[in-house]
């Protein structure tokens, strides 16, 4: 399999975290690629339709995407303990799940507005709708969500877990940490995985 990637997306990161705690890791090569919204890869345009990364192709199957479909793929093809529940549990882990994607949705969006757009062109308070869903979400985490996460690694974890390593990345300046003491302390929990500090941004 061939999963189209670059070392900062946070998507990508999670989809390569989970072939990591899954030992699929060897069955997949990684093409490093670079695409932005105005400047598309154009192999990752004839791969994926909207022109994003992660993207994974399969020798037997068409390719897939997004990185909540292609974590799920993976999580089919291993006989472990699943990052995706059956039962109850299932739509916990997906709800989690969303709401760490959600974050990141907003900071990427918010993130291509100030280095995509010209200066002339940007609306700070759209940029700041956005960090407020990150923020509101963040506070989410802390008191309803932080029994959960204390619970085995799932799906929701993990997109949780490299949500918050994007918001240290890439927004340093929130310091997410200061007011969310029970969630810095779950993060210096997952930052310990291997898998994580494998899959670390460049600097
Ligand atoms: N919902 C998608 C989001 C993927 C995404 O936005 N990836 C960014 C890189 S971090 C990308 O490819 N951006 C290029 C674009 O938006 O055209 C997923 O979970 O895979």
């Amino acid at each position: 399999m061939k999963l189209y990637s670059s070392p900062t997306s946070p998507y990508v990161r999670k989809v390569r975290m989970l072939l990591i705690e899954t030992g699929l890791d060897d069955r997949v090569e990684q093409v490093a690629i670079a695409t932005t919204p105005i400047a598309p890869d154009a192999a990752i345009a004839a791969a994926n339709p909207l022109g994003k990364i992660p993207c994974l192709e399969r020798p037997d199957g068409p390719a897939i995407f997004d990185s909540r479909v292609i974590c799920r793929y993976l999580d089919s093809l291993h006989p472990g303990r699943k990052f995706y529940p059956r039962g109850p549990a299932e739509w916990t882990a997906a709800t989690l799940e969303a709401l760490a994607d959600g974050m990141l949705d907003a900071a990427v969006i918010a993130l291509y507005e100030s280095r995509l757009r010209p200066a002339e062109a940007q609306f700070q308070p759209w940029v700041d709708a956005q960090i407020l869903k990150i923020t509101r979400s963040l506070d989410a985490l802390e008191t309803l969500w932080i029994a959960h996460l204390g619970g085995p690694l799932d799906a929701g974890g993990l997109a949780t877990g490299v949500a918050l390593g994007y918001l240290d990345f890439r927004y340093g300046a929130l310091d997410w940490r200061a007011t969310r003491p029970k969630l810095a302390a779950w993060h210096d929990g997952f930052a310990a995985l291997d898998s994580y500090r494998a899959t670390m941004p460049p600097a």
